[in-house]
């Protein structure tokens, strides 16, 4: 970004051209699945099997997670598809009848890191 020419084209006005392109890493975002005294173990399992692409042994371990320590990450995605998992929770679990809730939150925007 900060390498840029300066070139004169035909009626004489100068123009800067951005040579190296903006290649930023997209902030990411984690989707939290908060705790409930309602929602059967068995649907949020299947949910973070179907959802969020987890195996049966990992998505048992998030679900009790979630279920002994309130809240916990179901997956990490750019703000968009973690737009839509958070949505996909509430639709499937109201069509359900379920309370289940979703959350996202923003990653450290990670300026410096690798
Ligand atoms: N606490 C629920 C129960 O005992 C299970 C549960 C787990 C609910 C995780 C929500 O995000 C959740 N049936």
């Amino acid at each position: 970004m900060s390498d840029k020419r300066e070139e004169q084209n035909e009626s004489g006005v100068a123009t800067l051209e951005r040579t190296k392109k903006k290649l930023k890493r997209p902030r990411m975002y984690r989707v939290v699945l908060h705790n409930d005294d309602y929602t059967p173990m068995d649907f949020v399992v299947r949910l973070l099997e179907t959802v969020f692409h987890r195996s049966e042994s990992e998505a048992t371990r998030i679900m009790l997670h979630v279920h002994n320590h309130g809240s916990g990450v179901a997956g990490i995605y750019t703000h968009e598809i973690a737009e839509t998992k958070v949505a996909q929770v509430h639709l499937l679990a109201r069509k359900n009848d379920h309370p289940l809730m979703a959350s996202m939150e923003p990653e450290d925007d990670g300026e410096d890191a690798e």
